[in-house]
C-alpha cells in the first residue's frame, strides 16, 4: 500500500536561530525510520527581517522535502497558518502537523502524533495529560495558560484539557470541512479558533503528552495585545457558536 502523506507546517518570523536545525531534526526522524509516511515540511514565513526565509529557500534547493511559503502582505501568525494548512491541503497531504519553530515544541513527539492520527480526526500535543509538562515556565506564564485554558473550557465546552496547544496533527478531511476562510483569527488565537471549529464539527480529538520547553533561541512575538486579543476571540466565539458551525 502506498504510504501517506505527513506534511508539518511551521509558521515563522525571525527565527533564523532556529529553523535550520528544526528542519534538520524532522528530516532525521524520517531518516531513522521513526516516522514511516511519507514527509514534508512547509515554512511559512512573513518575510522575515533576519533572513530566515532565505535559510530554507537555500534548504529546499538540497532537499525537495522542504518547501518555503513565502508571505509578503499582512503579517500574522493567524494568516501564516491558514495559508499554510492551504498549501498542504494542494500538496496533497493526508496529515498535516502544526508546530512553532522556536523548539518549544519538539520534533520527537512527531512520531506519537502520526500514531495517533489513524484513529482520531485531530491529536494535540498535551501539556496538561498525564506525561505531559511544561518546562521552565514563569508562574506568571503558567497561570496565564492555566486561566486562558479554564476561560476556554467553560465558555466554548471544550473537553480538552490542553486548548492553547500549537502543537498538533489534523487530518486532512478536518481542515477541509471547517472553512478555513471563515476563520477570523489573525493572531495567535487561531490555534483556539481551529479547535473550536473541529470541536462544533464533532470531530475525534486527542490529547497525547509532550514536553513543552521554554525558547531559548531568538524572540517572543507574543504580546500583551495578543493575549488580550485572544482572550476577546474565545469570547467572539462562544456568542455566536452557531455561525461558526
Ligand atoms: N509567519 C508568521 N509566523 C509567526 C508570526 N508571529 C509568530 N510567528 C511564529 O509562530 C510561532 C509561535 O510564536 P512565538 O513567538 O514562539 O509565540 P509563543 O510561543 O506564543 O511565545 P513564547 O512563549 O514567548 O515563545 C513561532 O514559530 C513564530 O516564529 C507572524 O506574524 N507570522
Ligand atoms: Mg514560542
Amino acid at each position: 500500500m502506498k504510504n501517506k502523506k505527513a506534511m508539518v507546517m511551521i509558521p515563522t518570523y525571525n527565527e533564523k536561530e532556529n529553523i535550520t536545525k528544526l528542519i534538520g531534526e524532522i528530516l532525521k526522524l524520517k531518516d531513522s525510520g521513526k516516522i514511516k509516511d511519507d514527509i514534508g515540511v512547509v515554512v511559512v514565513d512573513d518575510n522575515s527581517p533576519d533572513g530566515t526565509w532565505k535559510l530554507v529557500e537555500n534548504y529546499s534547493k538540497k532537499d525537495k522535502r522542504v518547501n518555503l511559503l513565502l508571505r509578503k502582505k499582512n503579517r500574522g501568525r493567524g494568516l501564516a497558518g491558514i495559508d499554510g494548512f492551504k498549501y498542504c491541503l494542494r500538496h496533497k497531504a493526508e496529515y498535516v502537523i502544526e508546530m512553532d519553530a522556536d523548539f518549544s515544541h519538539n520534533p520527537k513527539h512527531i512520531p506519537a502524533l502520526l500514531k495517533e492520527i489513524k484513529r482520531h480526526d485531530v491529536v494535540l500535543g498535551s501539556r496538561s495529560v498525564r506525561g505531559g509538562k511544561q518546562l521552565s515556565r514563569g508562574i506568571i506564564r503558567y497561570l496565564i495558560t492555566y486561566f486562558a485554558n479554564l476561560y476556554i473550557r467553560l465558555l466554548l465546552g471544550l473537553k480538552v484539557r490542553d486548548c492553547n496547544s500549537g502543537y498538533r496533527c489534523f487530518r486532512r478531511k478536518v481542515l477541509e470541512e471547517i472553512n478555513l476562510d471563515s476563520l477570523r483569527s489573525k493572531g495567535p488565537d487561531i490555534v483556539q479558533e481551529v479547535l473550536f471549529k473541529a470541536h462544533l464539527k464533532g470531530f475525534r480529538i486527542k490529547e497525547v503528552p509532550i514536553v513543552f520547553k521554554e525558547r531559548v533561541k531568538g524572540k517572543s512575538k507574543l504580546g500583551l495585545k495578543h493575549l488580550y486579543k485572544g482572550y476577546l476571540m474565545v469570547l467572539k466565539l462562544g456568542v455566536s457558536r452557531e455561525r461558526c458551525r
